[in-house]
Formats: C-alpha cells, sequence, structure tokens
C-alpha cells in the first residue's frame, strides 16, 4: 500500500479510538474482507464499523483495485437525534498519485451552525495549488469543502492535517451534544438531509464505475446501497 494511505489510515483509526462510547460493529461480517483475483490482479476491500456515541455507524475502509487504484473511504454517519454534521473522507491513488482528495464535515440542515461554522474558520488551511470543481450533485458538501489533486508531498502532509483538524472539530462536537428527542421536528429533519446526502453520493459515476469493472454491477449496486451509502 502507498505509505501516504497507510498514514492516513493511522491517523482516522487514532481519532475513532477516541471518540465516546466507541465499539466495533459486527455488521455484515462477510463485508469486512472481500478478495479476488482477476487475471493475477489481486483487489481487496477491507472494511471496519465503529458505532460511538451521536453515530450510528462509522464506516472505514480500504481498497486496492487492479494494480492502479489504491482508495481510502471514511464516512461518520451520525444518529440524527444529535445535531452532528456528516464527516466524510475520499482518498483516490491512481498509479501511486492522489488523483482526488476530498474532506468534509457536511450539513444535515439548510445551513451549518454557527458553532461549527466558527471552529472551522479558525482552522489553518493552506492555499492547495489544485482544487478540483465539485461535480453537479457536490451540493451536499458544506462551504468548507476541501476537494483538491495534492501537487507535491508538503500538500499531501497538509492534506492528512486537515482530516485531523475536521475529526478534532467533530470529536469535540460529540462531547458537548445533548440527544433529541426521535420524534422531535429537528431529528426528523436532519434525517431527510442524510438521506439526501447519501442518495446523492450513489449519483458518483466514477465509484461506481470503478467497482463495477471489478466486481459486476450488481454486486456494485448491493455494495453502494448496502454498505457505502445505507441510510
Ligand atoms: C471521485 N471516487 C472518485 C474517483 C474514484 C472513486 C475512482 C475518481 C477519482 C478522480 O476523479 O480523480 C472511487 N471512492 C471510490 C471507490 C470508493 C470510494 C471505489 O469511496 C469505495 C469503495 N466519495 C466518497 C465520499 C466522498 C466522495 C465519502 O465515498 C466525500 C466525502 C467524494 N469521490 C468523491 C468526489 C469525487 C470522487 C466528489 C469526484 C467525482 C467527480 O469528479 O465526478
Amino acid at each position: 500500500m502507498n505509505p501516504l494511505l497507510i498514514e492516513a489510515i493511522e491517523l482516522i483509526k487514532n481519532r475513532i479510538k477516541t471518540f465516546p462510547d466507541v465499539k466495533a460493529q459486527c455488521f455484515e461480517p462477510k463485508a469486512s474482507e472481500i478478495y479476488k483475483k482477476i487475471n493475477n490482479e489481486e483487489l481487496f476491500i477491507f472494511n471496519e464499523f465503529y458505532e460511538a456515541k451521536g453515530f450510528r455507524k462509522i464506516h472505514l475502509e480500504v481498497a486496492k483495485l487492479g494494480s492502479s487504484f489504491q482508495i481510502l473511504h471514511c464516512v461518520f454517519f451520525p444518529d440524527p437525534c444529535y445535531e452532528l454534521p456528516i464527516f466524510g473522507v475520499d482518498l483516490v491513488f491512481s498509479s501511486n498519485n492522489i488523483s482526488a482528495a476530498i474532506v468534509d464535515l457536511s450539513p444535515v440542515g439548510e445551513n451549518i451552525p454557527h458553532f461549527m461554522s466558527s471552529q472551522l474558520e479558525s482552522l489553518h488551511v493552506p492555499k492547495f495549488k489544485e482544487s478540483r470543481v465539485l461535480p453537479d450533485w457536490g451540493y451536499i458538501f458544506s462551504p468548507y469543502v476541501c476537494f483538491i489533486r495534492p501537487v507535491d508531498t508538503y500538500e499531501e502532509k497538509s492534506f492528512l492535517s486537515i482530516i485531523d483538524q475536521y475529526l478534532s472539530i467533530l470529536l469535540s462536537l460529540v462531547l458537548d451534544v445533548r440527544k433529541d428527542d426521535i420524534n422531535s421536528l429537528k431529528t426528523i429533519s436532519r434525517f431527510e438531509y442524510q438521506k439526501r446526502y447519501c442518495s446523492n453520493q450513489k449519483r458518483n459515476e466514477k465509484t461506481r464505475v470503478i467497482l463495477s469493472k471489478f466486481f459486476g454491477s450488481s454486486w456494485t449496486d448491493e455494495y453502494i446501497e448496502k454498505i457505502l451509502f445505507s441510510c
């Protein structure tokens, strides 16, 4: 695996460990390690699932698809009873270079709450040389989304530091947050926004195309529906 990918996995795992009441979920055991060999090319996907205070599902995935693609994908799906954003990161290595690096704390309401935006504003985010344009479904992300192609080691490390800082903000939010009633209008509205996030992520044809190439389209549809963006 690419050393930067390993560094990113370590960083995220170390952060996950610090979330309150975190425990591993024994969810879909057959989905935790997926391995295939096609024409001497090895494909594997490792999945880890956790739950924690305020989060219905924390999913960390590492995939090696053929000789050229390595992917890190992680989403913290909040329990809609809590006023918490959706943390998501996707790091796509193509032929050992990062082609896409995206991280966000995405809103589950019309706007990002003020107590969250003030923390995000105070972060030190360097100016990356190559920012990337979001696809049309990308309106689900916050104004603080970082979507770039890092051009050198300095930018790669800076991106890892942003992942870490976003997780640190998320942790500070969960330590303070109160649970709303399951039937409250706030909870229901956050659930609707989370469903909207998931249905738009499912519109990412790039994820679908690469998974289908190796695993076929019906396996891919089920994987995206049940593992990546189940709601
Ligand atoms: C892009 N995602 C991509 C690309 C690939 C994948 C191959 C194209 C890279 C490029 O444009 O340079 C593939 N991503 C995967 C696969 C998995 C995966 C196979 O996670 C899982 C097995 N995607 C997410 C999450 C976010 C996300 C959580 O899963 C954001 C937080 C974003 N990925 C995202 C975006 C693009 C992308 C916005 C660019 C899409 C585009 O340009 O059309």
